[in-house]
């Protein structure tokens, strides 16, 4: 016989709810006990103690028995939670998300990628956790789901979203300078919708492409492109031939040509433009030759905000 797990959100609500409702239950009684207790034995009334008894068996046993099943029922309930969300279900649908500084990708079967995690309704959906850099964590609150991004190893999380809908998706792990910026959604779409989203080929051409690549890479986190100031200069004024300011302590510059987009995105930290944090890591054997040169034509032409559409979170 295969078990039936139940869905994350239900798992850990219905440990939450009796736990925090065992606490509540003992905190109005030992309240009400202490407050009868000042009243009663107040100084005032010159009670004395009379007749201890220096031990009560049945006193003893009950204090002890009934505290320890309260807790072994708690443990009870946490470990069927717990093997809720560690068991998933054989049809979950496998995506994989890559954390990184500082932005997510997501990959689904069949190779397309988003920048929010994009998912059937009713369908349970199992998410493999790899991070190219340091530690994040997935956390998707809705859910009740949360797991930590380990460099080296792949961490997994599954659930189910009863209906369409958009969730806050965040990294719950201090990550940098930009950690905050590691935000996105859930978008949970009806089952047949998402057939098609993910049937849909994504390559597309020119600007579209040059836009999916920069969510693809996460530059869009740290890189504006309408101006607005990030943590990395924003791409909106870049331009062939133009003088960067670089930050040493002579004053260096360079000028904007494929051979520096190149530098910059491959070896970050050889020149940092003056004002800016060196915080940028190297894309050196994580993003194809093809891709670099695609990235570098779409940072070169001069309008680039046409293809800005919604801002990417
Ligand atoms: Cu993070």
């Amino acid at each position: 016989m295969t078990p039936t797990w139940l869905d994350t959100t239900e798992a850990v609500d219905k440990v939450f709810l009796y736990i925090f409702g065992i606490s509540l239950a003992l905190l109005i009684l030992i309240t009400a006990v202490m407050v009868f207790f000042i009243i009663r034995f107040h100084r005032s009334r010159q009670t004395k103690p009379k007749d201890i008894p220096s031990s009560c068996l049945w006193l003893e046993i009950t204090w002890t028995l009934i505290p320890t099943l309260i807790v072994l029922s708690m443990f009870w309930y946490g470990w069927q939670g717990y093997l809720s969300l560690t068991n998933v279900p054989s049809d979950a649908l496998p995506i994989k998300a890559v954390a990184r500084q500082w932005s997510w990708s997501f990959v689904y079967p069949g190779g397309r990628t988003s920048s929010k995690l994009v998912v059937p309704a009713g369908k349970a959906v199992r998410i493999a956790i790899v991070s190219e850099d340091v530690l994040h964590s997935l956390y998707i609150p809705a859910f009740r789901i949360k797991k930590d991004a380990v460099p080296g190893m792949t961490t997994h999380v599954w659930f189910r979203a009863p209906e369409s809908g958009s969730f806050d998706l965040f990294c719950t792990e201090y990550c940098g300078l930009a950690h905050a910026s590691m935000i996105t959604t859930v978008e949970v779409l009806p089952a047949d919708e998402f057939d098609s989203w993910l049937q849909t080929p994504q390559e597309a051409a020119g600007t579209a492409k040059s836009r999916q690549l920069l969510e693809q890479y996460g530059c869009l986190a740290c890189h504006s492109l309408d101006g607005t100031p990030r943590i990395g200069p924003s791409f909106a004024r870049l331009a062939e031939g133009e003088k960067v300011q670089l930050a040493g302590e002579a004053e260096k510059s360079a000028i904007v040509n494929r051979e520096y987009l190149k530098r910059s995105i491959l070896d970050p930290q050889s020149e940092i433009v003056q004002g800016y944090p060196a915080v940028m890591p190297s894309f050196r054997d994580k993003i194809s030759e093809q891709d670099l040169q695609l990235l570098i034509d779409f940072l070169l032409q001069t309008d680039k905000t046409s293809t800005s559409g919604e801002r990417r979170p």
